[in-house]
């Protein structure tokens, strides 16, 4: 919620600038503010990287930190002498109004911006949070500030896919997530009139194919989801829609209809939080949702040519991992067979994303996890090397780890069509490959159909012949979301 008419507005990505650090440094020069969006992981490490180097070239320019790593961690975002401001949440009206009280250096009203985290005296003060703002009344994006050309991505739904984002925030309760306190379970969507202005305009600039929706939770309401994809046969837009998150529980209530009209439209996939197998795990974690959810949505999926992802999460801190890991893991896998078994009953055509339970900060389970032994990162560094993947979690066993990247491989070889690879390769190289996707794809039923998870051997050997079709980018984007 920028005044485009006062200031001048530079986003600066690794998408459109190879050397994005580089062009910071230079574009801070004169500037009245940098605003950086940090997750943990890898990104924190170079948004620190970034900071540091800028606040040393420019001691007086203010660093502001957004995005959920300052969401979740505020203080210990703040707490960074180079990070001067942080905003916890939703930014767009926020930035607007920091922006203007900077520019107008009247640093007392800085206590009136809910979401700031500023610095006074040496204290660190955290304003209000808020839950999700209407997005009703924000003004349209300005599509002019990137290059989308340069965001367009290859996914087996469509050469030329796009993300977007809709909604914020999400009213469910799972105790694994940080978006419930986050959002203070308050979601707001856009219209389905705003969302398909904004595809059109895109489909102006770049000729998408494909629209990958990023909400943390796309199908709240089913009005808006009738109304977006109705939109999109009206204005005559053929394109696929793909990897949108939604609910087991609430999906399977949608009218026939809907799904009639959501098929039709072009809807190629939804991403999923199934959890678990397992009733009890499910009511652990607050689904309100039930194992017999997810079968249902499977057969809508099968009827109307949906594809689901079916997220899972195993090693949950339940009693039964704190009295005996080793036991429970291993009940844990054989659930999430069975599950995948079960939703595989009309073949092959879903896939799992599984992940070993990571604690994330600002979720309910995150006080669990440390009174039952989990040691946080101390610092800044230790949570830009937290990778939920391999997480160092006590009760979770060390082979579980590599149990779950198997799993995952072979969901993915098993459902997926994987020929869009090809696209990449020239069309010489492409005859021998199809029999082998074929033979990849039988060693990965079998080790299913068996509950046979060691000696990933055609597991590697198959990373290693993507590896060199330089595509492995694409293969993990498919199975690499939350939701
Ligand atoms: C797409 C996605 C991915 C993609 C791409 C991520 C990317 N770098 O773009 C992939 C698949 C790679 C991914 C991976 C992971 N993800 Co992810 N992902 C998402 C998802 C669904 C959408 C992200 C997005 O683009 N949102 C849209 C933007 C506009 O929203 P936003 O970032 O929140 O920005 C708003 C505010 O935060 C704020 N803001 C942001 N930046 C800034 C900067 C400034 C200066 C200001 C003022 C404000 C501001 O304003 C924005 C507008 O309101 C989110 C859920 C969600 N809906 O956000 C999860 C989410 C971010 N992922 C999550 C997780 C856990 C992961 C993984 C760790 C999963 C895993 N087990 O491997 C990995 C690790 C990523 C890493 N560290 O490298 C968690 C983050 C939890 C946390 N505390 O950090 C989320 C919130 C999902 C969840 N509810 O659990 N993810
Ligand atoms: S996991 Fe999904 S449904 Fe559950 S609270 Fe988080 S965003 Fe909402």
């Amino acid at each position: 919620m920028l005044d485009l008419s006062k200031y001048d507005v530079k986003i600066i990505t690794i998408n459109e600038y190879p050397n994005a650090e580089e062009v910071v440094l230079e574009e801070c020069e004169g500037a009245m503010c940098l605003g950086i969006s940090v997750i943990s992981g890898f990104p924190l490490k170079v948004a620190r990287r970034v900071s540091e180097k800028v606040k040393e070239k420019y001691p007086k320019l203010p660093i502001v930190w957004g995005g959920w790593l300052a969401t979740t961690l505020p203080e210990e975002a703040l707490k960074l002498p180079f990070v001067d401001y942080i905003c916890m949440g939703q930014g767009e009206r926020f930035f607007g109004r920091l922006i203007d009280v900077l520019s107008r250096n009247r640093l007392e009203e800085l206590k009136d911006i809910p979401r700031l985290g500023y610095k006074k005296n040496g204290e660190l003060i955290l304003s209000q949070r808020e839950g999700t703002d209407s997005l009703d009344d924000l003004p349209e994006y300005n599509l002019d500030l990137v290059n989308w050309e340069k965001y367009l991505e290859i996914t087996d739904f469509g050469k030329r896919v796009l993300r977007i984002t809709t909604s914020y925030g999400c009213p469910h309760r799972c105790a694994f997530c940080c978006e419930p306190l986050s959002s203070k379970r308050m979601w707001k969507g856009e219209t389905a009139e705003q969302i398909l202005d904004r595809v059109k305009e895109l489909r102006k600039r770049v000729d998408i194919d494909g629209l990958m929706i990023v909400d943390s939770n796309f199908f709240v309401s089913e009005k808006r989801a009738v109304d977006f994809f109705q939109g999109l046969l009206d204005n005559d837009i053929h394109i696929k829609v793909g990897q949108v998150n939604g609910r087991t529980n609430v999906m399977v209530r949608f009218a026939p209809s809907t799904w009639e009209l959501m098929e039709k439209a072009g809807l190629y996939n939804i991403l999923v939080g199934a959890e678990s197998g397992s009733e009890q795990t499910l009511s652990f974690v607050n689904k309100d949702a039930t194992v017999e959810d997810t079968y249902k949505l499977v057969k809508l999926c099968d009827k109307y040519h949906v594809q689901m992802g079916a997220s899972i999460i195993v090693g949950l801190p339940t009693d039964d991992y704190a009295k005996d890991p080793e036991k429970a893991f291993q009940a844990d896998l054989e659930s999430v067979i069975d599950l995948y078994n079960g939703i595989s009953e009309g073949g092959f055509k879903h896939h799992l994303i599984v992940f070993a339970f990571g604690p994330l900060p600002f979720s309910p389970l995150w006080e669990r996890s440390i009174e039952i032994g989990f040691k946080p990162p101390k610092d800044i560094d230790g949570w830009s090397t937290y990778a939920l993947r391999d997480a160092d979690v006590p009760w979770i066993p060390k082979k579980a780890y590599q149990k779950v990247v198997l799993l995952n491989y072979v969901s993915m070889v098993l459902s997926m069509d994987l020929t869009f690879l090809l696209a990449s390769i020239p069309s010489f190289f492409s005859i021998p490959v199809k029999p082998t996707l074929a033979l990849f794809k039988k060693i990965a039923s079998w080790r299913f159909h068996k509950k046979y998870l060691e000696f990933p051997l055609d597991m590697w050997i198959f990373y290693g012949i993507m590896y060199s079709f330089k595509k492995i980018n694409q293969v993990f984007k498919m199975v690499n979301i939350t939701g």
